[in-house]
């Protein structure tokens, strides 16, 4: 018994330390878990904001980019649409309420037809003698009195769902009293082609800067700028041919074209013209024919828009045309251009005023002028089938040389309330130096420096007329400086035509 008790005594004793061990470990197990869980916990907290941040950030991303692609649609929509008239406005402009287009019977619900027509005359003078010589551009007030500018008809409309089509037939009166009819442009364009790209076919301006594939209509000043007039003509360049575009897949609009046109004529004039037998930088000039088809006339271009802020626009481009010339054999042109278009339109805008534009195109002419001789006939003496150009009755004659010249223009044009616009604009054009044929034959007034400033205000009582007062300043070196000013008036008929701003 005594043994028993001994026993159980011992036990309890052994006993006891231990299970003040074993609690301790207990202790320290759950401490350990509670450490675990802890982390297990602010891990798990992390990840779900991670998640919760990164699904916000891909729907934001996702969003966006839904948007670019809208606004990309909505550019090339423009871009694509015919520049005048009827032209849609720009992404994010507002719309003037137009009619319905007229359907065509039998077309399908596909097709539609716009008319509309557009007339510009103007009525003024100038201190210039020779106010033609002064006006470089085509569509220009030329005369005292009375200048029919511009009568144009214009057609265009969805030819079916692959094709959209326009044509644009001008009239004119000249000085002489005569009408001039002109196919300005007659073209399709593509509307469903794959990855982004575009085709147009037909008579069409060369889409070179800004102002060159914009009808006078829709210019901002009574004339055209004096590089235009110099470097493109007078009637702008254009001609038969293709173009291909490609709407490059950026987050902002961007968009390059290459044209393929021919490249003789007026409508070409720095290129395959023979000005008519008149000379041209000191030579006569042939026309020529298309031997390869690097004759042709080639026009690349890239274009791109950036939205600096919710009211503020601003368009950038790069042009060129390459093309032969009709001064000789191995006589090629090359022409470059850079175009800028800030646009500033608050969101308290109504009825599109006020806005603000700046537009500023640079362009300069690279001429390889051929080597020419009065002794056209090649006998050495001046005879009746040579050409005296100078009138001095001796032969002369001029090396192969290149011609350099350049200028700018730069306008703004001030929206400031309802109807009302006040502009202004710089022009500037130069040669680089004096050539070897001005040494023969004097100053070239198509090369010699210029600058004209030329301020205006318009008023526009609805979106379908306008009247426009606008002064030049011209200096022109070697002839002096002249004044001109002239009052334009326009009419616009069928909604499509509508001004927008
Ligand atoms: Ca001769
Ligand atoms: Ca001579």
């Amino acid at each position: 018994m005594k043994l028993k008790y001994l026993l159980t005594l011992v036990t309890c004793l052994t006993a006891l330390p231990l299970a003040a061990q074993v609690n301790a470990e207990v202790d320290l197990l759950k401490q350990q878990l509670q450490t675990v869980k802890d982390a297990f916990e602010k891990a798990q907290a992390e990840s779900r904001r991670q998640i919760e941040e990164l699904t916000k950030r891909l729907d934001a991303v996702a969003q966006q980019q839904s948007a670019t692609t809208n606004e990309q649609q909505k550019w090339r929509d423009w871009m694509n649409s015919p520049v005048t008239p009827g032209r849609t406005p720009p992404p994010g402009e507002r719309t003037w309420s137009a009619a319905d287009p007229i359907r065509l019977a039998g077309g399908g619900a596909a097709s539609y037809l716009n008319i509309s027509f557009a007339a510009l005359v103007a009525a003024g003078g100038s201190t210039a003698k020779n106010i033609e010589a002064l006006q470089l551009g085509g569509h220009d007030p030329k005369q005292r009195g009375f200048t029919v500018q511009n009568l144009e008809l214009t057609l265009d409309g969805k030819v079916d769902p692959y094709f959209r089509g326009q044509a644009n037939i001008i009239l004119q009166i000249d000085s002489a009293g005569e009408t001039v009819i002109e196919a300005e442009e007659a073209f399709l364009e593509t509307v469903s082609l794959p990855w982004n790209l575009q085709v147009k076919a037909g008579q069409f301006f060369t889409e070179f800067g800004r102002l060159n594939s914009m009808h006078p209509h829709t210019w901002d000043f009574v004339d055209q700028p004096l590089i235009n007039g110099r470097f493109l003509g007078g009637d702008g360049l254009r001609n038969p041919g293709v173009r291909l575009s490609w709407l490059v897949p950026t987050p902002f609009y961007s968009e390059l074209f290459l044209a393929v046109q021919n490249s003789q004529g007026e409508t070409a004039t720095s290129f395959r013209n023979d000005h008519e037998g008149e000379p041209f930088l000191g030579r006569l000039h042939d026309s020529g024919s298309v031997k390869a088809f690097n004759d042709m006339l080639f026009a690349p271009r890239y274009v791109a828009s950036f939205n600096l802020s919710d009211a503020q626009t601003l368009m950038v481009g790069a042009s060129a045309a390459f093309g032969p010339n009709g001064s000789g054999p191995r006589a090629d042109t090359q022409i470059y251009g850079l175009d800028f278009f800030w646009k500033w339109k608050p969101a308290h805008q109504h009825g599109g005023f006020p806005f603000v534009t700046w537009q500023t195109e640079l362009m300069m002419r690279r001429y390889q002028a051929g080597a020419f001789t009065e002794d056209l006939d090649g006998d050495g003496t001046l005879g009746a089938t040579d050409a005296d150009l100078n009138g001095d009755g001796l032969l002369n004659s001029v090396p192969r040389e290149m011609l350099t010249d350049y200028g700018v223009y730069s306008q703004i044009a001030y929206g400031f309330q309802k109807g009302w616009v006040a502009g202004l604009r710089a022009d500037f054009v130069t040669r680089s130096r004096r050539a070897a044929y001005e040494a023969v034959y004097g100053n070239d007034p198509d090369r010699d420096q210029r600058w004209r400033i030329s301020p205006n205000l318009t008023w526009y009582p609805s979106e379908f007329s306008k009247v426009r007062l606008q002064y030049n300043y011209d200096r022109r070196s070697h002839i002096g400086a002249d004044h001109s000013i002239w009052l334009q008036f326009e009419f616009l008929l069928g909604a499509h035509a509508a001004h927008k701003f």
